[in-house]
């Protein structure tokens, strides 16, 4: 231990607090003998796919929780998201946020359609529908907003704009199965929902996701496409392609649905453990939830203030990595500065600073049932320990790089 107290960090020589490293996105995981139970009926029958007996419980039981007419199993939230546009007829532009994951994005480019990235609302994470109207042009064909965090976008406001300018509205719901805005729940907004249901999600079929949506027809025109335009033995009427879930990944997610109330009991301890830890912490705010709502907690997501904290946020994330603290910068450096959004669009940072801002202070931190209450408790101490001792710290990483440099340039020039 030093004189200024920063000894003790990992990142300093220090011993981890963590002996090995604490992921976001560690499966939850349902009732095993459930589960393997599951995977013996499939075996026994020997439906492995093609919408077998658990796909069509999976999806009933999807449609009933969400209180839509309508669920379709997909093979992944990426695939459905490209399917259910194309359904829909998305074209030539869609105006969707940059602040999201990647997949949003490639959903609509697979298809050569142009993702028009619209800027978040200012303190915010959502795309700001007040700016939807000056990105609307003759080639708009819908609008594809993001439930990120599985918080709600101001879903009203922007199902008013899309009325005014008659465009279709798919959400993004990747991280919002289990949650509700004004009361009902997030998967009956626009014309459809996406859901993930990947490992790191909430709920979990191994790789899965669903479109959920109160359109019949919409509905045929998915269940159609995912499943090669067949209609019949036979007789295929529709363009198609293979979007299936199979029978062991529904057996995953009914199994994991049956735990759903025990995951959010977990991730929401977790979550006020998280608000407790960090609450009074200078320069680190945590995204809340609205507790009147359903919601399921599956992501801790920090806004870290430079200005006040004194360490930066990656140094932040070094800190904690040290420590065996694997939080992630989701979702950085934004799409419109991936590829090919970043080559199509070189300019478009311009027009989004408040996604710019944001994605430069964003860290997601582990949480789930693989993470405990006493182990967010370290976090949170680990972290309002940095914060106290910033400045010496930030010096300290400052002198480190140095030396690394100068330790690297003498071995480049030997
Ligand atoms: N829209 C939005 C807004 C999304 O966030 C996503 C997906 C989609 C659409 C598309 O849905 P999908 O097509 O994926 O169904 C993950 C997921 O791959 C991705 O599904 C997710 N969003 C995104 C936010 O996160 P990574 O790059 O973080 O994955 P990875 O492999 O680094 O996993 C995170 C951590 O979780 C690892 O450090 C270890 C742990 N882990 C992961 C897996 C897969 C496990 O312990 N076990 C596992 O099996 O992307």
């Amino acid at each position: 231990m030093t004189d200024d107290g920063t000894g003790h960090l990992a990142i300093f020589g220090g011993k981890p607090i963590f002996p090995t490293p604490l992921h976001v996105g560690v499966p939850n995981l349902g009732d095993k003998e459930r589960l393997y139970a599951r995977i013996d009926s499939i075996l026994t029958r020997r439906v492995l796919t093609n919408r077998g007996p658990l796909v069509t419980e999976f999806e009933e039981r999807i449609a009933d929780l969400v209180g839509v007419r309508h669920c379709v199993a997909m093979s992944n939230g990426t695939v459905a998201l490209e399917i259910v546009t194309r359904a829909l007829g998305f074209e030539h532009e869609v105006i969707t946020p940059s602040m999201t994951f990647v997949a949003t994005a490639h959903a609509l480019q697979w298809q050569q359609i142009t993702p028009v990235f619209c800027d978040i609302a200012p303190g915010g994470h959502h795309l700001d529908p007040a700016r939807i109207k000056d990105l609307v042009t003759p080639r708009t064909s819908g609008i594809l907003p993001v439930n990120l965090w599985g918080r709600p976008c101001n879903i009203d406001t922007v199902m008013s704009v899309a009325a005014q300018y008659d465009l279709p509205v798919v959400f993004d719901s990747a991280h919002a199965f289990g949650c509700s805005y004004k009361g009902k729940m997030i998967g009956g907004f626009g014309n459809a929902e996406v859901f993930s249901f990947h490992a790191t999600k909430f709920i979990n079929s191994f790789e899965g996701g669903a479109v959920v949506t109160d359109d019949d027809e919409l509905a045929e025109t998915v269940r159609l496409m995912q499943n090669f335009g067949f209609e019949a033995r036979d007789t295929v009427v529709h363009v198609g392609i293979n979007g299936k879930m199979t029978e062991i990944e529904a057996a995953m997610g009914l199994t994991s649905l049956e735990s759903m109330a025990s995951f959010v009991e977990h991730n929401q301890q977790n979550y006020a453990a998280y608000r407790e830890g960090l609450h009074r912490v200078p320069g680190i705010r945590l995204i809340e939830y609205d507790e009147r709502e359903h919601c399921n907690y599956q992501y801790i997501v920090i806004e870290l203030d430079e200005r006040i904290t004194s360490v930066t946020c990656v140094q932040m994330l070094n800190i904690l990595a040290a420590e065996n603290i694997d939080a992630r910068r989701y979702f950085f450096p934004g799409c419109h500065r991936m590829e090919p959004y970043r080559s199509y669009f070189p300019n478009a940072s311009m027009l989004l600073p408040n996604t710019e801002n944001l994605l430069g202070k964003v860290l997601t931190l582990p949480t789930g049932t693989s993470v405990s209450v006493e182990q967010v408790e370290k976090i949170t101490g680990l972290i309002v320990r940095v914060i106290e001792s910033g400045q010496s710290i930030a010096t300290r990483l400052h002198a480190q790089s140095g030396r690394r440099d100068n330790y690297l340039k003498s071995v480049c020039e030997a």
